[in-house]
């Protein structure tokens, strides 16, 4: 990170040391740090500053940030002894024995040995950021949380994106559900928005996980494939639960295979409450739609990338922040009555495979979040990040989800054997800015030195201090409960094939393909025909046109379903774009050779800057390549480490001579993954040697660039990917 980010840990260093030398202060962790924030000048106010005045994330960082992890320039053993040489272990004699005396060398391996801790278990690659959320419209009228009602208050964010099946070090690109899980710091403590990038999931009942988790992971005998769904056991699974349709849907489509984080929508799933001053309650689907657009990536690219860029999605975050293109979304709700049914237009709001179309009910944008900084150290951060569905603040509540509920369990559990123990919230990432005065006491990894007696409740040797709030504190929505004891769902929730449907419907023809392509592709690789055959007849229930397709590829014939009919459709649910969108953060490559039009490239990149994206040299080698102008074009990548994937678009410069196979390739791929492709000048003949016709959609040429050829550009990477090519 540059100086920004590391400025606040070094003045949090200092803070922090005087505090421990003097012993006068309470250390400024744990859960102690409440206590430890009132007595030190430095301490932030309960309420962040404003952006403007923001040093990496602000306030947030010079409380927590652990300054003492690293201070001073010498090199120190961890109990701070200043160390000679690292380099070279105590020995007796030059070629002689290693002595077990080396103190150093034993405290660096011991410490070594035990850098792992167990990765999630589901969702265990991911990339994270900072940034902040900023409330534009209260939603005062139906919640009381200070985050959702307070306009002025900029809140402190925390963002995880991940993929669910695949380990630690597996590929960005999978076909796979991704997180999107977001932690807010606000003034009333944690909130926690847990979500994915698909509105609907798998299962009905949390029960099911460990099953659907144990036939999605590789298969145990051989702990094959990585990070797929294309293979024997989950299709195994999916096909047996007919409530999973919807989700394939989901998971079929194009949503699967983002271009990039920036380009997700995001989505709580779960039907959420909200409860006002009045203690009256709502119903709630939260949403983050993303200012970039919702973008994918195609198929054949996202394999190709697993290979060539595994870290596509986790690189392209952080460039994108370090470069200021900072990733955007606006948070919105769909609101709905609190109804004794708690179903909206027959919809069962407690279902987690149900969605409520827009078009039924709005989404209501109600504040933005702005990622603008990435983590100082991706372990203390993004891996030690625990989120819960659990964390709320007063005004946002649950509902009776069952999956809801299991994860309420869930998530608090799994950081003990994750995290090594009860005190991860001190862990500086999971630390609230609210105060903290908790009774919790000692465990493993106890970062504060509580003070006093008491640590309990009621207590009068402490002033009967903390005292609970009553109801200024969390209160529970006070919903009556009834019903006998039984393992059963309601019969509201046997309706699976709707809603599969209405997705169907609601595709626009290329994205129907790309659902054809991936179901056709799943099942191709599942070995047991039986499998196959029962899947097929699932699809046959969404829609005969699917399903006859999915069979035709696989060789097979589909049986005759009984699809809903009349669900018609909601145009919401298609990524085909209306009109061209922003660019911010896309790369596009420019291929040179000696005698290209350096100014030419110049102007395009000052271009491309100001609409947020970035232009990358292709050069036949490294270093630097003499361009038509004084200024020689300098390769960002050469025709031996770039490849087409990892581009938006390909633009061939002017005064580049025939392209040679390398670029010529790049270019024609390009072309086959429905991108824009551009060229000025004698690129224009280069580009169309390599097969790319001048008329095609998204492939823009001009004698120079100048304004029209740049706007022409811009506007033709807005609209992504051009399917009718
Ligand atoms: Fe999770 N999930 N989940 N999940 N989930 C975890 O928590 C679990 C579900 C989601 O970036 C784990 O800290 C159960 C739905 C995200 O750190 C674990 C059930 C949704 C993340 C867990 C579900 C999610 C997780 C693994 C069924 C979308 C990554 C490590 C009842 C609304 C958070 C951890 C991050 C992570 C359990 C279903 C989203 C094991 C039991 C539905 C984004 O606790």
């Amino acid at each position: 990170m540059p100086g920004k980010k590391q400025a606040a840990p070094k003045t949090g260093a200092k803070t922090a040391i005087t505090a421990r030398s003097t012993s006068t202060e309470p250390q400024p962790t744990g859960a102690g740090a409440g206590g430890g924030r009132k007595g030190d000048p430095t301490a932030p106010a309960t309420a962040p500053a404003p952006a403007s005045v923001r040093v990496g994330n602000g306030p947030r960082d010079a409380a927590v940030s652990p300054g003492w992890a690293q201070e001073g320039d010498a090199l120190t053993t961890a109990q701070g002894q200043p160390v000679e040489d690292t380099d070279n272990s105590l020995r007796a004699g030059p070629r002689g024995p290693t002595l077990l005396e080396d103190h150093h060398l034993r405290e660096k391996i011991m410490h070594f040995d035990h850098e792992r801790i167990p990765e999630r278990v589901v969702h265990a690659r991911g990339a994270g950021a900072h940034g902040r959320f900023e409330l534009f419209d209260s939603l005062e009228d139906i919640t009381c949380a200070e985050v959702l009602t307070d306009t002025s208050t900029v809140t402190p964010v925390f963002v995880r994106f991940s993929t669910v099946a695949g380990s630690r070090g597996s590929m960005d690109s999978a076909r796979d559900v991704r997180g999107f899980a977001v932690k807010l710091y606000t003034t009333q403590g944690n909130w926690d928005l847990v979500g994915n990038n698909m509105p609907v999931f798998f299962i009905q009942d949390g029960i099911k996980f460990p099953d659907f988790i144990h036939a999605v992971k590789p298969e145990p005998d051989r702990e094959i494939p990585q990070a797929q769904s294309a293979h024997d056991t989950f299709w195994d699974f999916v096909s047996l639960q007919p409530e999973s349709t919807h989700m394939l849907m989901w998971v079929m489509s194009d949503r699967a295979i983002p271009r990039s984080y920036r380009t997700m929508e995001g989505f709580g799933v779960h039907t959420f409450r909200l409860v006002n001053a009045a203690g009256q309650s709502s119903l709630v689907k939260f949403h983050w739609k993303p200012t970039a657009g919702i973008h994918s990536l195609v198929w054949e690219e996202s394999q190709k990338l697993g290979g060539i860029d595994p870290d596509f999605h986790r690189r392209d975050l952080w460039n994108a922040i370090e470069a200021g293109a900072f990733p955007q979304w606006d948070l919105g709700v769909q609101v709905m009555p609190d109804s004794p049914e708690q179903t909206f237009e027959g919809i069962d709001l407690l279902d987690p495979t149900k969605i409520v179309p827009e078009e039924l009910c709005p989404v209501r944008l109600v504040g933005r979040m702005t990622l603008d900084a990435n983590p100082a150290n991706f372990f203390a951060e993004t891996e030690q990040v625990a989120f819960h569905p659990g964390h709320l603040v007063p005004g946002i509540d649950l509902t009776d989800d069952p999956l809801l509920h299991a994860r309420l369990f869930s998530y608090l559990d799994t950081q003990i054997t994750r995290l090594g123990g009860p005190n991860f919230a001190q862990l500086p990432i999971n630390r609230p800015v609210a105060p903290v005065n908790d009774n919790l006491r000692d465990g493993y990894g106890q970062q504060a030195v509580h003070t006093g007696r008491t640590a309990y409740s009621p207590n009068t040797v402490g002033g009967g201090c903390p005292f609970a709030t009553g109801d200024a504190g969390y209160v529970h929505f006070p919903q009556p409960v009834e019903g006998i004891k039984a393992r059963r769902r309601p019969q509201s929730f046997d309706d699976h094939f709707s809603q599969a449907t209405l997705f169907w419907n609601s595709l626009s023809e290329p994205e129907r393909e790309h659902e054809v392509g991936a179901f056709s592709f799943e099942l191709s690789k599942v070995a047991d025909p039986a499998i196959v055959a029962r899947m097929v007849a699932n699809l046959a229930d969404v829609d005969g046109d699917l399903a006859d397709q999915v069979a035709t590829h696989l060789g097979l014939s589909a049986p005759v379903g009984d699809p809903f009919v009349d669900v018609g459709s909601s145009p919401a649910l298609s990524l085909a774009p209306e009109e061209s969108g922003p660019i911010e953060g896309r790369v596009v490559g420019v291929l040179v050779t000696a005698g290209s039009d350096s100014a030419g490239v110049a102007a395009l990149r000052k271009t491309l800057k100001l609409a947020g994206a970035a232009l990358h040299v292709i050069a036949p080698h490294g270093g630097t390549v003499k361009g038509t102008g004084p200024t020689p074009l300098t390769a960002d990548a050469t025709v031996f480490n770039a490849d087409s994937v990892v581009y938006d678009a390909l633009v061939v410069a002017g005064g580049t001579g025939p392209l040679d196979p390398k670029s010529a390739m790049m270019v024609q791929e390009a072309y086959r993954h429905h991108k824009t492709l551009a060229a000025w000048g004698s690129g224009v003949e280069a580009l169309l040697e390599a097969g790319v016709g001048e008329e095609a959609a998204g492939v823009v040429t001009g004698p120079k660039v100048a304004k029209p050829f740049s706007d022409a550009l811009v506007e033709a990477l807005g609209w992504h990917r051009y399917w009718e090519r």
